[in-house]
């Protein structure tokens, strides 16, 4: 059985392979090849526990085989989360070996995401952890398991003592090598979104590979490489530009932080000597202003990436004088496409572009409205084809007829312009999401939720201007006529947890209006909302 996807076109796909983009070799082969030069090296860290190559090859190798004997195959899916924990990277190892493809929750992710998952991959397997408020009994994995008939292994990680995903990696068990096809779809990616319902990103072998290899060239990570994984691991940055994928291809080291603020981090770069890691911008803000106090040895450091959301020029000035260490602007998705600034830029190119992109075969359209091309310099929107930007959301026909041109370029959403040199520099986004400080909102997918309570109309979702997140997210709610309840933020709030969503999505700020502005075609005009706070 092979897991549906879009594929690239013949003549791309061979061009992709005659370049040396596409090795069709597996995304295990990373690890199989620090296993023949390297198997002592340290491999990831998360604090108190550490593992090598060695380790984490035989403990995916174990756990691959358990799982296979519980009936999982090449071709079945499956759904993991779990926080930054050695763990993940075993549990992901030990499904892609097998030819499982999982979707990796991020781990603030409540019940409304998990199903929405499981509804569209209707996974076999769920790996998740007690330490999550939903796995803290088993109610909600019953339920889930009560709804997808085709769930039937779960395996809890208790965080302290054993559990069985503990249990069944550690059991010795031979795993003979399966062949891997490399054009198939390896996992699923998260797509920030923009719609009702959340999209899966099919990633295959080939081009995940391609984009950690050429990433962790561009960042010069060696053996020697330290890098902190302080953002949730299974997301795209951390995980692949270069990330903990690209940290294991050059045989160096991946330490785990449970998230990315200077309490958790500070005292883990100066016991490691962390050399490298990646922040969204609020984090490098704290950073920057408890580095000088903190009273941590943090010389180490040679390079921050930061990315996710656009870093201001202010902040980005500082990082070399504060930090000691090198910065890089990293602007890429969870789709395809990754831009970075490299080693030899000037410095203005640095600290004022979102870098450019990883392959030289990353076909980059800016058009304007009517989808022609804008001349260079002009702010346009931004499509992207190439060896690592896919083809088409997971079974979602109708969107991906308006997310792609008739060429095949994908439509990221993002407003941007290239200078002469290839370089991007985003000013803006015509999609209707939030970027909350980097974790990003469709602001379609609450509206829905808001607009299933009773005493709401109608509703809308915008940003607003935040200093330190750079966006917050404002409900605009119009009521039913004489509701029969007094609305207040906080009843709203408490009816989206209790819904179960991720807290990031719950509106910063509800305001009740007596009706939403339209545009001339009577569609909400999001522009007027927004420009409520520039008066502001
Ligand atoms: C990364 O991936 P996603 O999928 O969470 O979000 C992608 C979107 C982009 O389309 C853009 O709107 C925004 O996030 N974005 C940036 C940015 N980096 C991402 N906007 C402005 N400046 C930047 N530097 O966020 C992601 C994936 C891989 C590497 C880095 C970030």
């Amino acid at each position: 059985m092979t897991i549906e996807y879009t594929p690239w076109p013949d003549d791309l796909a061979a061009r992709y392979r005659r370049k040396g983009y596409w090795q069709d070799k597996p995304l295990t082969s990373l690890l199989d090849e620090q296993l023949q030069t390297n198997s002592q090296g340290i491999a990831v860290a998360d604090g108190s526990r550490s593992i090598s190559y060695g380790e984490l090859a035989s403990y995916s190798d174990n756990l691959a085989a358990y799982l296979q004997q519980k009936g999982l195959s090449a071709g079945d899916t499956a759904l993991i989360q779990l926080p930054n924990c050695i763990e993940y990277y075993i549990s992901f190892f030990a499904l892609l070996k097998l030819g499982v493809a999982p979707v990796c929750a991020l781990f603030n992710h409540q019940q409304t995401e998990l199903n929405s998952y499981c509804e569209i991959l209707q996974p076999k397997l769920l790996i998740a952890s007690s330490s999550h408020a939903l796995f803290l009994d088993n109610q909600f994995s019953d339920r889930l398991s009560e709804r997808f008939s085709c769930l039937t292994t779960l395996l809890l990680d208790h965080h302290k003592g054993n559990s069985e995903l503990k249990q069944a990696y550690q059991q010795p068990m031979k795993f003979p090598p399966t062949h891997l096809d490399a054009s198939a779809v390896a996992f699923f990616q998260l797509s920030g979104g923009s719609t009702g319902t959340p999209k899966l990103i099919p990633r295959t072998h080939n081009d995940y590979l391609y984009s950690v290899v050429a990433s962790a060239e561009i960042c010069q990570l060696d053996g020697e490489t330290r890098y902190l994984c302080a953002l949730p691991a299974p997301h795209n940055f951390p995980l692949s530009s270069p990330g903990a994928l690209g940290v294991f291809h050059a045989g160096g080291s991946v330490v785990l932080a449970p998230d990315p603020s200077p309490t958790s981090c500070f005292s883990l770069i100066e016991h490691y000597q962390i050399t490298h890691t990646a922040l969204v911008p609020p984090a490098l803000q704290l950073w920057l202003s408890h580095a000088a106090q903190a009273g941590y040895d943090l010389t180490s450091l040679k390079l921050i990436q930061v990315g996710g959301a656009k870093l201001s020029i202010k902040v980005a000035e500082q990082v070399e004088p504060i930090l000691g260490c090198q910065l890089q602007q990293v602007f890429g998705m969870a789709e395809g496409l990754v831009n970075y600034t490299r080693h030899d830029d000037d410095i203005w190119s640095v600290i004022n572009t979102q870098g450019k992109p990883i392959s030289p075969d990353d076909e980059i359209k800016i058009v304007d409205k009517q989808g022609n091309n804008v001349p260079q310099g002009t702010v346009g929107r931004l499509l992207t084809r190439g060896p690592y930007t896919f083809r088409g959301y997971y079974k979602s026909p109708l969107h991906n007829a308006d997310a792609f041109d008739d060429e095949g370029f994908y439509s990221s959403g993002d407003l941007v312009k290239q200078l002469p040199s290839g370089h991007l520099i985003v000013e803006g986004r015509d999609k209707d999401q939030i970027n909350r400080g980097g974790e990003k909102i469709a602001a379609e997918e609450v509206e829905n939720l808001l607009l299933g309570h009773n005493d709401i109309a109608h509703v809308a979702i915008v940003s607003m201007p935040d200093s330190t997140l750079g966006e917050k997210s404002c409900a605009f709610i119009v009521l039913q006529e004489n509701p029969p309840t007094k609305l207040s933020a906080l009843v709203l709030r408490k009816y989206l947890r209790q819904l179960g969503i991720a807290d990031f999505k719950v509106p910063d700020k509800f305001q009740f209006v007596a009706a939403l502005p339209l545009t001339a075609v009577g569609k909400v005009n999001k522009k007027a909302l927004r420009a409520t706070f520039e008066q502001q």
